[in-house]
């Protein structure tokens, strides 16, 4: 359980608080938290979660049909009724780490959501140009944190960067995501895997080191918003209930890959048998019943809702819940303090060894001021 939760603890004030490109520090160094400047709301500690076992029932999609065509690149999501949450794999062993990613996903509880469209892929780089082509904007990954936002780290951390995903070449104990994971100074979007690296031949490719301001500020910037954690799961389902994955139950579909995941010994082997070895360029994969790439995948997405593992509990004990936007407060009960907003769809990190967030109905969360190179966003808009 404790290597499973590590990998969503990344925080910029962690990284900055301790020492830049950090790879395989020795486990158990105790972190100081530190207190962002971010406007988290107060939150208090859940109850004792007590997953019920939930029951899926059809999705029963609005049947009206699109107001008007759909806006360039983007879907109609019909909206509905439909069951949210996840349940453990029939089959797989709940001790093996990467298979207990539903914990919090439960219980399953009905849920339903007004029609809207959807990107159809993650948001690319050439899309994100355009935005900061248009308005200057600058990301948080491309300012120099200050010591008031971060008063525990050494002054000479606090220079602009990003987290990035940094693996060992050689196999390593899951019990510290500092193994391979680093604060890279000059990394952002454009300069995902550092300095050195660049967007060229990556137009197509989804944009990253977004945090959550940035993912904000491009929305508006586009006539968006950052879909609720709701929305995106009655998206990704396509239309299915209860299915494992957004495409069905089995993994390989006549043995085709179907996601941009990790293959291979995580984190020092990626065999890439999906054909990606990392990121991958948007709609590589099969589309799934609404139209959706990527879903499942090659980078993490935000959603607008705060995190809190007792969220479904609530909703499940008022009968079906209409529109809903989350909860008032975050609560991470493996980082008590740090607020942070839901991520969806796991990414080409994601294995079955750590991370099996590629599970339709499965959580992810994040602090909202840290990006890293398998984040980044796919946006709604709401019917006239
Ligand atoms: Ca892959
Ligand atoms: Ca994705």
């Amino acid at each position: 359980m404790t290597a499973l939760w590590d990998n969503l603890r990344m925080a910029r004030s962690k990284f900055l608080a301790i020492a830049l490109i950090v790879i395989g520090v020795t486990a158990g160094i105790g972190f100081a938290l530190m207190t962002r400047q971010q406007q988290a709301p107060r939150a208090t500690a859940p109850t004792a979660i007590e997953p019920a076992a939930g029951e899926f029932l059809p999705t029963i999609q609005t049947p009206a049909a699109a107001p008007r065509p759909a806006p360039e690149g983007m879907a109609w999501i019909p909206g509905g009724e439909f069951s949210m949450g996840a349940a453990d794999p029939l089959g797989k062993d709940a001790n093996v780490v990467g298979m207990q990613a539903t914990e919090d996903s439960r219980p399953i509880h009905r849920i339903y959501v007004d029609g809207f469209w959807m990107d159809q892929t993650e948001v690319t780089n050439r899309q994100f140009a355009q935005f900061v082509k248009a308005t200057g904007y600058v990301t948080v990954a491309e300012r120099a944190p200050t010591a008031e936002e971060f008063p525990d780290a050494p002054p000479e951390n606090l220079v602009a960067g990003s987290v990035v995903f940094s693996p060992p070449d050689h196999e390593v104990p899951l019990d510290t995501h500092y193994r391979w994971w680093s604060y890279v100074p000059g990394a952002n979007w454009r300069h995902p895997a550092g300095p050195d690296s660049n967007l060229d031949g990556r137009d197509n490719y989804p944009v990253v080191h977004i945090a959550y301001q940035d993912a904000e500020a491009y929305a508006k910037w586009a006539g968006k918003r950052l879909p609720t954690e709701a929305e995106w799961e009655f998206a990704a389902r396509g239309g299915l209930s209860g299915a494992l994955y957004a495409w069905g139950n089995e993994f390989l579909v006549d043995g085709r890959f179907m996601a941009n995941t990790h293959q291979g010994h995580f984190p020092n082997e990626d065999t890439h048998a999906d054909a990606h070895d990392g990121i991958a360029p948007v709609a590589q994969f099969p589309a799934n019943g609404y139209g959706l790439h990527d879903v499942a995948g090659n980078i993490w997405e935000w959603t607008s809702d705060w995190y809190r593992p007792d969220y479904y509990a609530g909703l499940a004990a008022g009968g079906v819940a209409r529109n809903p936007r989350g909860p008032e407060s975050s609560f991470d009960p493996g980082e008590p303090g740090v607020a942070k907003r839901v991520h969806r769809g796991g990414s080409f990190l994601c294995t079955e060894q750590y991370c099996s967030r590629y599970m339709v109905g499965t959580r992810g969360k994040g602090e909202p001021s840290t990006g890293t190179n398998h984040l980044g966003i796919r946006l709604v808009k709401d019917a006239p």
